[in-house]
């Protein structure tokens, strides 16, 4: 399958609004064509998705689980909350790719434990929209 999943959770839809001291000036917009560079430069597809709804990203993830080869995902505030991400994480044959734009390791102490780390290939932090970037790069590079 020549195809990526970009999914986005809550209030990233906000993104480059509001808090640029944290989360930059960037956009939504912006983070899907960084990450499109990318996969038009392998000749995948990309399939990107927000919502702010955490059953809504568990269809999309199980869906992704059928129809992608990796997933790059910014759960936000689910992170450190969801059991039910973190099963249908588990429950697809996929990788996916835990991606943070500030570093919440370093931000409050809620922030500190995602509930979905040890079931992503990875976790990017701290990197801004770049870490979407380097994400979809360890999908793809052989
Ligand atoms: O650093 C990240 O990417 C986060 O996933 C962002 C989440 C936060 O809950 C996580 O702890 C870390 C929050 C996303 C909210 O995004 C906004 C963007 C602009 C204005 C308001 C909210």
């Amino acid at each position: 399958m020549n195809r990526l999943m970009l999914i986005n959770g809550p209030n990233l839809n906000l993104l480059g609004t509001r808090e640029p001291g944290i989360y930059g000036s960037h956009t939504l917009q912006d983070v899907v064509a960084e990450v499109k560079h990318v996969t038009d430069d392998f000749g995948y597809d990309l399939e990107d998705y927000q919502s702010n709804h955490e059953g809504a990203m568990v269809d999309k993830i199980q869906e992704a689980g059928r129809t992608c080869s990796g997933i790059i995902l910014n759960a936000a505030a689910y992170t450190h909350t969801s059991i039910a991400i973190r099963d249908a994480i588990a429950s697809i044959p996929v990788p996916v790719i835990e991606v943070h734009i500030s570093n919440i390791h370093t931000r409050e102490e809620f922030r500190h434990h995602s509930m979905l780390a040890s079931v992503c290939k990875a976790q990017i932090v701290g990197l801004g929209i770049k870490g979407y970037r380097y994400a979809a790069l360890a999908l793809l590079e052989k």
